[in-house]
């Protein structure tokens, strides 16, 4: 058992001064220090120093570790044309990542203070690097393919990914389903591999409604994606419409990913069908989608979670930063009250999205839980402080385990 006696604990709905933790995997009690010590003698006693608080560890719900090398290399400012060079430069990109860029990048969370993240694994090179991180992993094997004749050796190709992830059996570590996209994957491939996540329940989640270009692909067969589809793949015309894709979802949980194209009718199904939607603000701006209608979201009460989707499509993987360009991006939203949605984003709604045990500092939860080194003492606007300044993380328990 371990005690942890901060200066103030963000809990559920308020930061409370002078309580202690106790915990092992799990917190145990939140409590005066005297009660907890008498209850635990034998417990590790850490102290904090002044202005410290004890804050759950943050979620990052989307990220594809395995494009980590970019910095340079992919096209910025319309999404047809970092498709284009992603696909150019895909080989070079996936191969010149080796473990230690991996690694890197999922040391980088750590440090950022993310405890758990969702992996989303288009080729499993990730998998190793993955099931030797420290966080909780969610792996999402992505199945991706719009060609009915490729369609069963893609399946088993992602089968064989999908086996490969559920060998490794370690405590925080959750196979998982990723459907890339309504325009990149066949209805077939969508509904075989929903079938396996809701019989072996696992978690779900798709890109969906990105680009303005998606809009027009799905609806009219045509923009952007007809040269594309033409070009690459000789295909005139969509697999699938936007709704029909939705339809598939029915009854699960998914994740959907970006959605900042969705028209009302799709709203209305999101919201009908419990799913989440996970806002990249980042990545939306530099490969030239809109923003995320997040007025929409809260008006049809639609839970949205926030990520940094990959470097790829971020200078950075740090859930602190991408809450602050989201609170500057989304100018007319309430300031205090949207910046404590983006704190819960990262929190207590992604875990529930997920369906992780974590995400909140109370008993019986995951002992996923980050020391943040305020500089003064929390008034009611720490959620914009938070966000502001980027403070030092100087403690991280992962499962209960110290890990920086
Ligand atoms: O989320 C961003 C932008 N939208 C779609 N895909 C990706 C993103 N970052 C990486 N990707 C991957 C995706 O998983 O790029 C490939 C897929 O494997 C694009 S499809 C050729
Ligand atoms: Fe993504």
């Amino acid at each position: 058992m371990k005690i942890i006696t901060p200066h103030y604990i963000m809990l559920r709905d308020r930061v409370v001064a002078n309580l202690s933790v106790a915990f092992d995997k799990q917190i145990q009690k939140i409590a005066p220090f005297e009660e907890l010590i008498e209850e635990f003698p034998d417990a590790e006693v850490t102290t904090l120093r002044e202005h410290s608080l004890l804050m759950p560890g943050l979620i990052n719900a989307h990220v594809h570790i395995e494009f980590s090398k970019n910095k340079t290399e992919l096209s910025y400012g319309d999404f047809l044309n970092w498709l284009y060079s992603v696909i150019e430069n895909r080989a070079d990109l996936i191969n010149d990542c080796d473990k230690e860029c991996m690694s890197k990048a999922i040391e980088r969370m750590l440090e950022g203070g993310i405890t758990t993240f969702g992996a989303i694994s288009s080729h499993a090179m990730d998998l190793e690097a993955c099931a030797k991180a420290k966080q909780n992993v969610v792996f999402f094997n992505e199945l991706i393919g719009s060609q009915a004749n490729m369609a069963d050796a893609l399946f088993s190709d992602f089968t064989a990914r999908l086996d490969a992830s559920k060998t490794i059996k370690r405590e925080g570590f959750y196979p998982a389903v990723a459907i890339h996209s309504p325009y990149s994957v066949h209805p077939i491939l969508v509904k075989k591999a929903v079938e396996i996540a809701k019989n072996e329940n696992l978690k779900l989640t798709a890109h969906f409604m990105e680009s303005i270009a998606e809009r027009e692909w799905l609806d009219e067969d045509k923009g952007d994606f007809k040269e594309f589809f033409d070009k690459m793949l000789s295909q005139d015309k969509s697999v699938t419409s936007a709704e029909e894709f939705l339809e598939y979802f029915e009854g699960t949980d998914t994740l959907l990913t970006h959605v900042t194209n969705a028209n009302e009718e799709e709203i209305r199904t999101i919201a009908k069908n419990n799913l989440t939607v996970i806002h990249c603000p980042i990545s939306n701006r530099l490969l030239g989608n809109p923003t995320l209608n997040i007025k929409e979201l809260n008006k049809n009460n639609i839970r949205w979670v926030v990520a940094t989707d990959g470097l790829s499509s971020n200078y950075d993987l740090d859930l602190f930063e991408e809450m602050k360009i989201s609170l500057f991006m989304h100018s007319d939203a309430p300031l205090q009250k949207f910046a404590q949605a983006l704190i819960n984003g990262v929190t207590i709604d992604a875990a529930e999205a997920l369906g992780l045990n974590t995400g909140v500092i109370e008993a019986g939860k995951n002992a996923d839980m980050i020391v943040v080194d305020l500089e003064s003492e929390p008034t009611p606007e720490l959620a914009v402080h938070l966000i502001l300044h980027r403070y030092n993380i100087s403690k991280v328990y992962i499962n209960g385990k110290l890990e920086k």
